[in-house]
Formats: structure tokens, C-alpha cells, sequence
């Protein structure tokens, strides 16, 4: 795509390092003072960061930046999520600093989360002098040998007059083709020495050339197998997200009247309240979603990986399916399911010319009929809709996710850890629109939430940002509630406490005899100050959150959960945690266990669905 192309697309956009600008010759400062200034050329406006003896001298001159606003985080992995929750939100770069060793390494989990799900972030670490590089020096890690495998590119720059063209290249990668994470290193005494600016800067990129638009004669065949098929499913992924595809998604979609699913990572990307929408495909996928891929005769796969979580036991997936697999990244086509229709391209352009191809053929003659496909369908979604039981006298986390989704609205902008309440938050919120669901769907990384909330927020002010957090995936970050008290940041924290490290105790619970081996966090009763017995709190979160200055609230019955939520909502100006107290026996469902067909889905425990010929047409 053309850079003029690409500012009028959707999608992430490159910042403003193309030609647009006016040059500046040749002003003479340091390497940091460059590093800053490209940074600001390149159009950041916020960095997560956490400063250290290497990176040293790029916070000198961020002090003087009035375009760049640094974010002091208490952990540098808060950084690099918050930088992640930032690019998802906004579509821009988000970016990240850490110091060299410890700092960088910090970065490291971020880091892969980003490129298990493909997010625009810039990481910038601080390395020792260039000289002392390989000489186990203070501080020193590898850090590009470290993240060559989780990044989608980086750098190590030792001289300053490569720092500003580095920043500027970095940012193009990150943003453009299949988006992804790209670390630059920097020597310190590459920052301390002097250097002259340029910019903007000729970009030397020989063999990076993202392919996005599509092949048209791949695209007439896969236009012309849609109007042939009679089971087709459109299966969206996160890089229609990523592509800014939904409005083009949603032409296609209509004007096939074929069944949508979306992917974890795609969620928002096409109304849930739409009909043609079965929900989410996958190991907790609704029954219609899973059976709709797995009885289909075409799959159209839409920015989507055919990730295990989705397929089930591959060899078993989708057996009479024809694949049409459209993605910016050619390696991702056949990786796991070989494409009979194989489209490279960037989605927002593979489905407009898919629409204009299928009106082609609808004009000549060769109509999509559904009809018996969607009487399964409809059976399928009718007879096994997403549910769950509740416990007399005690709290169920699907229903406080739920009013959640409901109080909060359709604008509002919910991130989740990794566990029960994140596929919860996955079933039990309606997504209406792009970028209100971010999750880590690919590196399923715990203690995600809070941090990208706090990224989320930073870059969408106006929105409302809940985190959706477990209490266990809580602990692991939630000392970011400091940056956001001291920063202004005012999130809401949703804390699903049921007391246990609760997706790993389902699965103790269904496949290990319910030995619950080192799953509970707070047992038992504890005693309280005037000697009764209470919940055991460790800790009590409602006190964390004062501790840090938020505002803490609890909730302990059903019939409190409306106006606990009303109440968050009603506080802009300080994050609030809520400690939603839950059942912790709740479980996940419908269910397809780790590595079996999605023929033996779960509709709930110990119950198979029923598909008594409907699927037989
Ligand atoms: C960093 C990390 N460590 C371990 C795991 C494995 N794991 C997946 S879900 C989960 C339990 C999460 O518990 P909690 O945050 O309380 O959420 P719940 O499942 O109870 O909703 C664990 C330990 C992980 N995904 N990430």
C-alpha cells in the first residue's frame, strides 16, 4: 500500500515519519536528545517506561518534551502491557522504555504477548556502552538475542547517528503489514555522544514490503466458491481488527447472509447483537459457533490463524470444510490447515474486493442459498445459548460480568487477565464495536488486565475502561494502581474473587479428581480484629485499593450488584476496585478438552449436545 493509501486506510497507523514533513537539516545534539526528538517527529504522545542507569540519558532530555508524555510505571511488564492496551484502544504505536539487564528482561513476557497477538508496540531499552557489549558487563542481558524470537523485529543500535532512522524504521514495521512488536536497544554512550538530526529520514528497508492488496484472480475463485457453498462460515480473527475491517466486514456478511463467528481476539468486530452473529468459536466457543465450523462445507477465514483453541484435535476439525484463508502474514496460510484458496492481503482490502467479487456474481445469476444451513443453525443457537446456574445465597461471576457488560454499555471499554472471568467476559458482554475487548488471547498472559486498562485509558481519556480481573491474575500487576492514582488515570477494576486460581482449578475439577493441588488462594476463615470469624481476606482488596489510593468497594450478593456497579461508575476522578466476592465452584461452559474433536463439545457438565439429523441436510 502507498503511504497515502495507507493514511486514508484503516488500521493501525504508521506514524508521521514519511515525507510529509519539512526537513530538518542537521541540528546538532546527543544521541538521546535524537532519540527523543524522533520520537516526538514520529508522533508518540505517551511512554510507559521505568528509568535505570543505561537509559539514563534519554530521560535527561524527556524532561524538556512537551509532545511526549512519560508514564513512571511501578513494574517495567506494566509498561510494555500498558503500551499494548494503548495500541489496541487508540490503533496507534503504542510505546514502552526500560533500562538494560533487569529492566529489559522485565519487558521480555509483554513483549511476546504483543507478538502472540500481533499489537503495534516500540519497545526502547537502554544497553551498556558498546564497547562493554558481550563482556557480562553491569547490567547487561542480550536482549536482542533474548527477544529475536518474540518480536517481529529489533534492533541494537551502537552509533547515534542511527538512533533517529532506527526509531523511524521501527515504528513502520510495528505499524505496517501484520503488526507486531519491535524492540531497538540503544548503547548508552551511542545516547551520550553527539550526533547531528535529520529528519525526515530515507527508511532502508530492502526485503520488508508487506503485500496488502489481494490477488484478483484468488479472490474471483474464492467469491465464486462462497455462492457455490451450502455451509459456509465466515471465521473472523483478530487481524480484521487489526485491519480496521469491520464496516467492510459487515458489507460482506450482509450481503452473503453467511453465519460470522468471532474469534477471542476478534471480539467487537462484528455486532453481537447482529443475527447473522453465532458468537465465538473455540474450547469455550458457543455450541452454534463450534458445530457451525466443524459441519461447514467453506470456511472463510478472515485474519484468523486456526489457533488450537479454536480448531480442537486438527485432524479432526472441520472435515469437509474448502478453506479460503485471507492474511497479511503469508506464513500463517497452511500453517495448521492447508487453504484450497490461499489470499495474502490486507483484510480491509481482501473484503471489499471479496464483496465486489460476489456481486459479480450475484449479478450473474449464481446466488447464495442458505436456507437449509440456517434452519441448523438456528436450532443449534436456539436449543444451547450461552447459560449458567446459579447458587442460592451466594454470588455467580456470570451474572456480575454480565450487569457489568450491561451498566457499562456498548462504548465502554472492558480488558480482562487470563482464567474463568476472562472467557466469561468473553460470552456474557455483548461487543458492539471495535477495540472495547482487549485480552491476551495468544500468550494467555495473567496479570494483562490492569495494566492495559491503565494504556487503554491513557490513550482514550473519554472512554470508560474496565479491567475484568481475577484475584489471582490481580496480584500479579496490580501495583499499577499507584501509576494510575499518581498519573490521573482513572480506571475500574472488577475483581471476580472467588478465592482460587480459578481456571486451573476446573480443570482439577473435571480431569485430575478434584485434588485441588496449590489452586486456593485465601482459605478458610479468618479471624477478625475483635475475634469472630470472618472471610479470610489476604488481601483484603477493598483496603489495597485505599492503601493506594483508590477507591475500594465490595460486593457480596446478587442483589447488591447493580448498585456496587452504578456507584464505580458514577467516580471519575480516582480508579476504583470492586471486590466482587463469587462462588468459587463456578465453571466454564460449553467446553471442547484440550486436544479433542469439537465434535465432542460440552454444552455443560456431562452434557453433549444433540444434533438428531438437523446437521444432515
Ligand atoms: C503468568 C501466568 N502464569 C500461570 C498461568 C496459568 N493460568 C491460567 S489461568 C490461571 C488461573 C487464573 O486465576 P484467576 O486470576 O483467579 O482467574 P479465574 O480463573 O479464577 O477467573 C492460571 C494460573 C498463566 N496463564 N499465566
Amino acid at each position: 500500500m502507498t503511504e497515502q493509501a495507507r493514511a486514508a486506510a484503516p488500521g493501525p497507523q504508521p506514524h508521521s515519519h514519511g515525507t510529509q514533513r519539512v526537513a530538518t537539516a542537521g541540528i546538532p545534539m546527543t544521541g538521546a536528545q535524537a532519540l527523543i526528538r524522533a520520537l516526538e517527529e514520529s508522533g508518540v504522545d505517551t511512554i510507559f517506561g521505568y528509568p535505570g542507569g543505561a537509559i539514563l540519558p534519554a530521560y535527561d532530555p524527556l524532561l524538556d518534551s512537551t509532545r511526549v508524555r512519560h508514564i513512571l510505571v511501578r513494574h517495567e511488564q506494566g509498561a510494555g502491557h500498558a503500551a499494548t492496551g494503548y495500541a489496541q484502544a487508540t490503533g496507534r504505536v503504542g510505546v514502552c522504555m526500560a533500562t538494560s539487564g533487569p529492566g529489559a528482561t522485565n519487558l521480555v513476557t509483554p513483549i511476546a504477548d504483543a507478538h502472540m497477538d500481533s499489537v503495534p508496540i516500540v519497545a526502547i531499552t537502554g544497553q551498556v556502552n558498546a564497547a562493554s557489549i558481550g563482556t557480562d558487563a553491569f547490567q547487561e542481558a542480550d536482549i536482542v538475542g533474548i527477544t529475536m524470537p518474540i518480536t517481529k523485529h529489533n534492533f541494537l543500535v551502537t552509533r547515534p547517528e542511527d538512533i533517529a532512522r532506527t526509531i523511524a524504521e521501527a515504528f513502520h514495521i510495528a505499524a505496517t503489514g501484520r503488526p507486531g512488536p519491535v524492540l531497538v536497544d540503544i548503547a548508552k554512550d551511542a545516547m551520550q555522544s553527539p550526533t547531528t538530526f535529520r529528519w525526515p529520514v530515507e527508511l532502508d528497508l530492502p526485503g520488508y514490503r508487506p503485500v496488502s492488496k489481494p490477488h484478483a484472480k484468488q479472490i474471483r475463485e474464492a467469491a465464486r466458491m462462497i455462492v457455490e457453498a451450502k455451509r459456509p462460515v465466515l471465521y473472523v480473527g483478530g487481524g480484521v481488527l487489526k485491519a480496521r475491517a469491520t464496516a467492510q466486514l459487515r458489507v460482506l456478511a450482509e450481503l452473503t447472509g453467511a453465519p460470522v463467528v468471532t474469534t477471542l481476539m476478534a471480539r467487537g468486530a462484528f455486532p453481537d447483537s447482529h443475527p447473522l452473529h453465532l458468537g465465538m468459536p473455540g474450547m469455550h466457543g458457543t455450541v452454534a459457533a463450534v458445530t457451525a465450523l466443524q459441519k461447514s462445507d467453506l470456511i472463510i477465514a478472515l485474519g484468523a490463524r486456526f489457533d488450537d483453541r479454536v480448531t480442537g484435535k486438527l485432524s479432526s476439525f472441520a472435515p469437509e470444510a474448502k478453506v479460503v484463508h485471507a492474511d497479511i502474514d503469508p506464513a500463517e496460510i497452511s500453517k495448521n490447515r492447508v487453504a484450497d484458496v490461499p489470499i495474502v492481503g490486507d483484510c480491509a482490502e481482501v473484503i471489499t474486493d471479496l464483496a465486489t467479487a460476489v456481486r459479480a456474481e450475484h449479478a450473474a445469476g449464481r446466488v447464495c442459498d442458505y436456507a437449509a444451513w440456517w434452519s441448523s443453525l438456528e436450532t443449534w443457537r436456539t436449543r444451547y445459548p450461552l447459560g449458567y446456574e446459579t447458587v442460592k445465597g451466594s454470588l455467580a461471576p456470570q451474572f456480575v460480568i454480565e450487569r457489568l457488560g450491561r451498566i457499562a454499555g456498548p462504548e465502554a471499554v472492558f480488558t480482562t487477565g487470563v482464567g474463568q472471568h476472562q472467557m466469561w467476559a468473553a460470552q456474557f458482554i455483548n461487543y458492539e464495536n471495535p477495540g472495547t475487548f482487549l485480552n491476551s488471547g495468544g500468550a494467555g498472559t495473567m496479570g494483562y488486565a490492569l495494566p492495559a486498562a491503565m494504556g487503554a485509558k491513557a490513550g482514550r481519556p473519554e472512554a470508560t475502561v474496565w479491567a475484568i480481573d481475577g484475584d489471582g491474575c490481580f496480584q500479579m500487576t496490580n501495583q499499577e494502581l499507584a501509576t494510575c492514582v499518581i498519573n490521573e488515570i482513572p480506571i475500574k477494576v472488577a475483581v471476580i474473587n472467588n478465592g482460587t486460581l480459578g481456571m486451573v482449578r476446573q480443570w482439577q475439577t473435571l480431569f485430575y479428581n478434584q485434588r485441588y493441588s496449590n489452586t486456593t488462594l485465601a482459605a478458610g476463615p479468618g479471624v477478625s480484629s475483635v475475634g469472630g470469624a470472618e472471610p479470610r481476606r489476604v488481601p483484603d482488596f477493598v483496603k489495597l485499593a485505599e492503601a493506594y489510593g483508590c477507591v475500594g468497594l465490595r460486593c457480596e450478593s446478587p442483589d447488591q450488584v447493580d448498585a456496587t456497579i452504578e456507584k464505580a461508575m458514577a467516580i471519575d476522578d480516582a480508579p476504583v476496585v470492586v471486590d466482587f466476592v463469587v462462588h468459587q465452584d463456578a465453571m466454564v461452559w460449553p467446553m471442547v478438552p484440550a486436544g479433542v474433536s469439537n465434535d465432542e463439545i460440552l454444552a455443560a457438565r456431562g452434557m453433549r449436545p444433540v444434533f438428531d439429523g438437523v446437521d444432515d441436510e
